[in-house]
C-alpha cells in the first residue's frame, strides 16, 4: 500500500488585530478548498491562523486579551472550517490561542483527521520572548506573558498513514525538538510559525531570518529522516514585518516546495513516508550509531555541564 501523503502548507498572509474570526475562516476555507481540488489529504495551517499575532501588544491585564483565545474548539466561528474539511475528506493543523476551563493559557495547535477526529492537541513547548513590557523595543514580543509552556513536550501519532508529530515556531529552532520525535520514529513533522523580520535583542540576526528558518528545519529533517512541513503566518502584519518563506522538506534535508509571497499561498508535496527509511535505515541508524550513554548532559538540569 502506497504511503505516500500529499501535503498541503497553507501560508497565511497578515490578519489584522480587528479582524473577525469568521473572515479569518473564510480566507482558511479558501485555502482548504484548493488544497482539496490539488488532492490534498493534509492541510496546515501556521501558528495563530486565526488571529493577529497579539503578543505584540502589551495589555495591563492578561484577561484584556481574552477575545484572542479560544475556549472551545470547533466553536460557531470555526465549525464550517471542521464541517467543510470533514466533507471534503481532508485533514488540517489548526494554530490557535488556548483557553482552557481551569484557566491555563496555551498556544496550541489542532491535528484533525480526514474523517473529523481529533488526533491531537499539541501545545507549544519553548515559549520565547520575554515576560514583562519593554517599551524601548518598537514592538513586544510578550509570549511569555500571555502564555505557558507545554507541560505534555513533543508527541508523535498514527495519523495519515504514518507517525505525525508537530512543534510550534521557536520549538523549530531546538534540536531536541526533532530529536525527541525521532526517537519516537517521527515521519511528518508539522510547523507552523510567526516570526518577525526584526529581532530586538540582537538586529545583527534579522538579514540571517530567511536562512535560520530553513537551516534548522532542513537539518532537523535530515537527522531523523523525517518530513518536514514548515508554514508561516508572513507579510506586513499591524506594521510588523514577519517572515514568509514557508517550505516543505524531504527526509534528505532538500526543499522540494517553498512559498513564492508573502501571503494566503498553498504549497503542495507528494510526501513518500517510506522514503523516511532510506535514511533511518542508514546514516541515522538510532539503534546502531547513537551513543546516548555519553550524551546525558542533554538532559541534565538546567545549567552548565562540568563535561
Ligand atoms: N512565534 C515565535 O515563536 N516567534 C519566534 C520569534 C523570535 S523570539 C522573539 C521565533 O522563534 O521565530
Amino acid at each position: 500500500m502506497s504511503r505516500i501523503v500529499t501535503v498541503a502548507g497553507a501560508q497565511l498572509g497578515p490578519i489584522g488585530r480587528n479582524d473577525a474570526r469568521e473572515d479569518v475562516v473564510e480566507r482558511l476555507l479558501v485555502l482548504l478548498r484548493h488544497g482539496a481540488d490539488r488532492g490534498c489529504d493534509l492541510v496546515v495551517f501556521p501558528e495563530l491562523a486565526l488571529t493577529t499575532f497579539f503578543p505584540r501588544w502589551h495589555s495591563e491585564r492578561v484577561g484584556e486579551f481574552d477575545h484572542y483565545y479560544e475556549t472551545e474548539m470547533p466553536s460557531a466561528a470555526t465549525k464550517p472550517l471542521f464541517d467543510e474539511a470533514q466533507r471534503l475528506e481532508v485533514g488540517f493543523v489548526l494554530g490557535y490561542a488556548e483557553l482552557t476551563p481551569d484557566g491555563h493559557r496555551y498556544n496550541s495547535y489542532r491535528i484533525v483527521e480526514r474523517d473529523g477526529s481529533t488526533v491531537a492537541t499539541f501545545r507549544k513547548v519553548h515559549i520565547p520572548g520575554h515576560e514583562s513590557n519593554e517599551p524601548d523595543r518598537p514592538f513586544q514580543h510578550l509570549e511569555r506573558y500571555y502564555f505557558e509552556e507545554s507541560p505534555d513536550g513533543f508527541g508523535v501519532w498514527e495519523a495519515f498513514g504514518g507517525r505525525v508529530g508537530a512543534a510550534i515556531c521557536n520549538d523549530r529552532r531546538w534540536p531536541e525538538t526533532y530529536r525527541v520525535m525521532g526517537l519516537a520514529g517521527v515521519e511528518l513533522i508539522v510547523i507552523g510559525y510567526n516570526t518577525p523580520l526584526h529581532y530586538a535583542p540582537d538586529p545583527t540576526q534579522n538579514a540571517l531570518a530567511g536562512f535560520h528558518n530553513h537551516l534548522v528545519m532542513q537539518s532537523g529533517a535530515y537527522q531523523n529522516g523525517t518530513w518536514v512541513v514548515g508554514v508561516a503566518k508572513g507579510g506586513n502584519e499591524e506594521g510588523v514585518d514577519s517572515l514568509a518563506q514557508s517550505v516543505i522538506v524531504a527526509p534528505s534535508g532538500q526543499i522540494v516546495a517553498q512559498a513564492i509571497t508573502t501571503g494566503d499561498e498553498l504549497i503542495v508535496a507528494e510526501c513518500d513516508l517510506d522514503f523516511c527509511a532510506t535514511y533511518k535505515q542508514t546514516l541515522f541508524d538510532f539503534e546502531r550509531y547513537r551513543r546516548p550513554d555519553v550524551y546525558h548532559a542533554i538532559t541534565e538540569p538546567k545549567g552548565r555541564s562540568p563535561t
